[in-house]
């Protein structure tokens, strides 16, 4: 089983990733987390480049290497665990790059964006997708003080269209379980639980 989680930087993700993994723990349900950009050395390296290269670069460029990352992690780790039939969480997958490059950058039109994706994961699609909704402005005041990376330093006017890239996969991809997350960590990982449960 594939699970995803997705929303803006500031909704929640890590921490909930974290809950969500003491909860399988205490289940002794086997799982295995990876983030995107990374999760292998060569996709490590990507993230190294796209959050860190603070070298203007081109929409396209960043576009490719987020869908380079993804298509090294799909082969060497989670398409092999996925066939052994395990569970694996991812801490964002493609639609981060439909919010982020297609929605957010305009980087490509969406229809190549969906194609591309397709192939960076091989075909792979998660069976469930938990967006943390927030508003940018309420998730910028959680990350205020931050070093802020090259991805993190696009501006509100980015953010606000990444955020609403998101509200409309949701509408489209019946995959996608949509969580307030601007709610108390206990409250969201008690609707994550819940929805996760239900889907098993
Ligand atoms: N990106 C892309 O553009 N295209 C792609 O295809 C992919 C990614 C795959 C990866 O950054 C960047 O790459 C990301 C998208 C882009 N850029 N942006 N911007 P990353 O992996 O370094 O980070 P991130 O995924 O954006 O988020 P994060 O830093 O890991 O944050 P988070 O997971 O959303 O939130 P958190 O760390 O759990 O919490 C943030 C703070 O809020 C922290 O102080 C918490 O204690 C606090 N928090 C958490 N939950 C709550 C609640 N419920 N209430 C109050 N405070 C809270």
């Amino acid at each position: 089983m594939l699970i995803s989680f997705e929303g803006i930087d500031g909704c929640g993700k890590t921490t909930q990733i974290d809950l969500l993994k003491k909860y399988l723990e205490k289940k002794n349900t086997a799982f295995h987390i990876f983030r995107e950009p990374g999760g292998t050395v060569i996709s490590e390296k990507i993230r190294n480049l796209l959050l860190h290269e603070m070298d203007e670069m081109n929409p396209v460029t960043e576009l490719l290497l987020f869908s380079a990352a993804r298509s090294q992690l799909l082969t060497d780790k989670v398409i092999p665990l996925l066939e052994n039939g395990e569970m694996v969480i991812l801490d964002r997958f493609y639609d981060s790059t439909t919010a982020y490059q297609g929605y957010g950058r305009g980087s490509a039109g969406l229809e190549q964006i969906i194609e591309l994706n397709q192939l960076a994961s091989h075909g792979t699609a998660p069976d469930l997708t938990f967006y943390l909704r927030i508003d940018p402005e309420a998730a910028s005041k959680r990350t205020k003080g931050d070093n802020k990376d090259r991805m993190e330093s696009s501006g509100n006017e980015f953010f606000e269209k990444v955020c609403s890239g998101y509200d409309k996969l949701a509408g489209m991809e019946d995959r996608f379980v949509v969580i307030d997350a601007s709610q108390s960590p206990e409250e969201i990982h008690s609707d994550i639980i819940r929805k996760l449960e239900s889907y098993l």
